[in-house]
């Protein structure tokens, strides 16, 4: 709920307050009595225009409104229109004053279109805006977090189609498994053994394969699944090694997820040899590893303490608010770029080694 100033006080005198808002709008012509700033926790949408970004939420049910706030400020993300910032350790906090920073709130005649009418260099002159508030003052907190966590059937912040929650991710923190020892805990590793298939192209099994009790596919029977085991046919030659350097590094330039298709590697019958335990050599020993980048998904919460908005009419209404939450803006599929520690380890030595020849 919004937090008018006299919503804590004595229920009289909220009887008394509520009276006088009716006489307030009843005042008006036409028939908007309707004044709720009832867009609080909203989903909001957001879009970019003359380098401010505008977020916004609209109503068409029982009256045309919309709430919207513009933000220019140099702490969020310049370079993507749809994240406010990929900052998820700290708090944005920015001043509501001036010209360029400020929520409005309006009224229209009609139903709006919210990306026709924040979105465009010049609002169209339809709808025609009835009743408009402007902020004074106040301050904007946004809190970013990932939004790809959780322990629900489909949060899977890795998208390698395995749940978090069978990745051994900790919700506490902290704790999350990582069976490969890389560095990258399995809830946001790709390729969860580092043997460079990665775990969605050899987690399911074709009807007639061997499978573990949880349905994936266990070329060997040993009871791990492929996208768990190092070395998927048990020939004693680790998968990694048995696939050429070659297609690996062109995995890596292309960042083709499909490349260790049995096509690719096949020796024998169409079966890749990191498949087949009859071929145990040759054995293409190398440390190239996939790249690890994923997408992720964040979740921007915005809060406006401190302010008042006043309306444009010359009225003199002027609404307080101690705090109102605007909402929240969900940006999907954002690149998340990751290394694995042997990735930086190497980086590091390739940035030493530049450093030492200038
Ligand atoms: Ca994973
Ligand atoms: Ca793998
Ligand atoms: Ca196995
Ligand atoms: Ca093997």
């Amino acid at each position: 709920m919004f937090q008018f100033e006299y919503m804590r006080i004595p229920m009289k005198k909220i009887f008394a307050a509520l009276l006088f808002s009716f006489t307030l709008y009843s005042c008006d012509d036409g028939d908007i009595t309707v004044t709720s700033f009832d867009l609080e926790d909203s989903d909001l949408s957001i879009c970019e225009i003359d380098d401010k970004k505008v977020l916004w939420v609209v109503n068409n049910e029982d009256v045309y409104e919309s709430m919207s706030l513009e933000l220019d400020d140099s702490a969020l993300n310049d370079s993507l229109t749809n994240v406010l910032t990929l900052n998820v350790e700290d708090t944005i906090e920015i001043s509501l004053s001036g010209e360029k920073n400020r929520l409005v709130y309006r009224i229209y005649d009609a139903e709006i279109n919210g990306s026709k009418y924040f979105c465009q260099g010049v609002p169209p002159g339809s709808p025609r805006v009835l009743e408009e508030y402007v902020s004074a003052g106040g301050t904007v907190t946004i809190t970013t977090s990932f939004n790809d966590l959780g322990l629900n059937e489909d949060a899977d912040a890795d998208g390698d189609g395995i749940p978090n929650a069978e990745e051994g991710f900790d919700p506490n923190g902290g704790n999350h498994l990582d069976t490969d020892g890389d560095g990258i805990p399995d809830y946001l590793d790709i390729d969860d053994d580092n043997d460079n298939v990665p775990t969605a192209s050899e987690k399911d099994a074709d009807p007639g394969e061997p499978a573990t009790e949880n349905g994936y596919l266990d070329t060997d029977e040993d009871g791990i699944p492929n996208y768990l085991d190092s070395d998927d046919d048990n020939d004693a030659v680790l998968t990694r090694h048995e696939v050429e350097e070659e297609n690996i590094q062109r995995a890596i330039d292309e960042n083709d997820d499909g490349f260790l298709s049995p096509e690719l590697t096949a020796e024998v019958d169409g079966l890749g040899n990191y498949l087949n335990k009859e071929i145990s050599s040759p054995s293409f020993e190398h440390e190239l590893q996939l790249d690890h980048s994923i997408e992720r998904d964040y979740r921007s919460v915005i809060v406006i303490r401190d302010f008042n908005l006043i309306r444009q009419d010359g009225s003199g209404e002027d609404i307080r608010f101690d705090s109102y939450n605007l909402g929240r803006l969900v940006a999907n599929g954002i690149l998340f770029k990751q290394l694995t520690n042997r990735q930086q380890e190497l980086q590091d030595a390739e940035e030493e080694n530049e450093e030492g020849t200038e």
